[in-house]
């Protein structure tokens, strides 16, 4: 796919002694092969700021991501661009803010590309800088160049090798949406012939049974609210499907086929720098972990699903391991947004709790337009630059990470790519400690929150007080704008009626980012 390259701004490379020359075109691949470090995103899904052992959780045990944290930089103020994924992914992976384009909220199973083949993307910028590049797992961003009418029978005419990524092995968009298969390199794996792929949002197929009408056929997971359409493995999920044979995934086996996958991957480009995407499925919803991880907490399956996501993440380290790259690979680790407890699955999330805070000390979940909808742990570990053992209390957003990244292996960008994206670069690595000015965070309802070090600022809005549709969970809305002084974690006291001069501000903010035009 053609991407126009317009002028070029090249960031100069931050690798300090690491590459060869100032001009990033010229420089020696033979070089680079030796000196780039291997970039790995693990992002989880729904995982939220008190759900891992290192932030604190104490009704689930994460070794293998404590060690992450013990050998790196732990953040303890880094935000998700919104409180869904589908938003914060098109941010993470283009460094332009979701909001800005219509069609980037949550996103069906058959939406057409959300992030067209012209945008630069993160996977571009890492191809183009001699990297191998790959995504797994979820992925949510659409597939196809038309929403509704791919053939799942056959390649798709764009995806993401469209987008920069030499290989994929992902699921189309979250675990409880139809196509329940997965996709590698444009074509469903492990195609079956004899049962051929029909995917509808609108009207069931004949003779298809589905969750509302045959519950009894939901012997693995029953839903909570929603859920009801097609039934794959024993679990109702959202929309309608046929077909699928042996393609149609296990839930209980995605976390392992995904982590299968990278770890080939890894084993395979070891000797040259890569970037990998490895995007997991836990712990959001449907949580139907593997066997060997059901009953490890006491929570129950999400807890299960936790447990499950740390085993990921030691097989990852353990590969690069042994490959002898772990030192100069820089892995960062995080997630799409908060947390979600009952998310539409009797799974007994909420009631095995036990005191457990997904969100930690703040106020809101997954969907909320307070705190706990972006407020993310973030966690870097890079041996052979980054020491280990850091704290850092940085404001950070994922917006950022693309110019950073860039800037670490000295990519050019084509002019207007990644236009939200401001480097960070130090920061990530816990040299400096520059808190962003400000912090864009986006609700489920597209309300706009401004986050800075000091204030968190929700703007006005009628919408209800708690999600409408299940979760309980508060949405932040209120007819007046709230200011809430963050020296206190959980916003409990609007202050907006005391510092109007403040809550100017932060209206002057987002006035002025809202007139951007591109
Ligand atoms: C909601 C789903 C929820 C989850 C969410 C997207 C229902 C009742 N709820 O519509 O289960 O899939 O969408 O989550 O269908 S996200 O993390 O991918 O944004
Ligand atoms: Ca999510």
């Amino acid at each position: 796919m053609k991407k126009e390259l317009l002028t070029v701004a090249c960031l100069s490379p931050l690798v300090a002694g690491m590459v060869s020359g100032a001009n990033p075109a010229k420089r020696n691949k033979a070089v680079n092969r030796r000196t780039l470090p291997n970039v790995v995103i693990i992002y989880a899904d729904d995982l939220g700021y008190g759900d891992l052992s290192c932030y604190g959780a104490e009704r689930v045990a994460t070794p293998n991501v404590d060690r992450l944290a013990a050998e790196g930089v732990r953040f303890t103020n880094t935000h998700a661009v919104a409180a869904t994924s589908t938003p914060s992914r098109y941010s993470l992976l283009t460094g332009h803010y979701a909001w800005r384009k219509a069609g980037t909220d949550v996103a069906a199973g058959n939406a057409g590309m959300i992030i067209s083949p012209a945008q630069y993307t993160m996977a571009d910028m890492f191809r183009h800088e001699g990297y191998a590049t790959a995504a797994f797992g979820k992925w949510h961003l659409g597939l196809g160049d038309k929403g509704g009418e791919q053939d799942w029978n056959a390649p798709l005419p764009s995806g993401l090798s469209d987008l920069g990524f030499d290989y994929h092995y992902i699921m189309a968009a979250t675990a409880d949406r139809v196509p329940c298969v997965f996709i590698e390199n444009d074509r469903v794996a492990n195609y079956d012939p004899t049962a051929p792929i029909s995917v509808s949002y609108e009207k069931n197929f004949e003779g298809e049974p589905t969750g509302r009408e045959n519950p009894e056929l939901l012997y693995n997971l029953k839903a909570s609210h929603g859920h009801d359409m097609a039934i794959v493995n024993g679990i109702g999920r959202i929309g309608f499907m046929k077909g699928g044979g042996k393609a149609l995934w296990k839930d209980e086996h995605i976390a392992d086929s995904i982590t299968h996958h990278a770890v080939d991957f890894i084993k395979k480009h070891s000797d040259e720098p890569f970037f990998i995407y490895f995007a997991t499925n836990d712990v959001h919803v449907p949580r139907f972990p593997h066997e060997r991880f059901r009953g490890k907490s006491p929570m129950g399956l999400r807890g299960d699903a936790i447990m499950q996501f740390d085993w990921s993440v030691g097989q990852i380290m353990k590969t690069l391991e042994e490959q002898g790259i772990a030192d100069n690979t820089l892995v960062i680790l995080s997630s799409d947004n908060g947390p979600v407890v009952d998310d539409g699955y009797d799974d007994k999330a909420e009631e095995l709790l036990g005191g457990h805070r997904p969100a930690g000390p703040y106020r809101g979940n997954k969907y909320s337009a307070y705190e706990g909808g972006t407020m993310v742990p973030a966690i870097v570990r890079w041996p052979k630059r980054v020491s280990g053992g850091v704290e850092s209390d940085v404001l950070m957003s994922q917006i950022d990470w693309m110019a950073s990244l860039g800037e670490l292996i000295g990519a050019c960008l084509p002019k207007g790519s990644a236009p939200d994206s401001r480097s960070c670069l130090s920061n990530l690595l816990g040299e400096t400690h520059n808190d962003r000015e400000w912090v864009l965070e986006l609700a489920a309802n597209r309300l706009l929150s401004v986050r800075t070090a000091e204030w968190k600022f929700i703007e006005a809005n009628d919408g209800p007080k708690m999600i409408p549709w299940g979760p309980k969970i508060e949405t932040g809305n209120s007819k007046t704008p709230m200011l809430f002084d963050m020296k206190e974690k959980y916003e409990r006291e609007d202050v907006a009626a005391k510092h109007p001069d403040v809550v100017f501000e932060m209206q002057t903010i987002l006035r002025r980012e809202r007139a951007k035009n591109y």
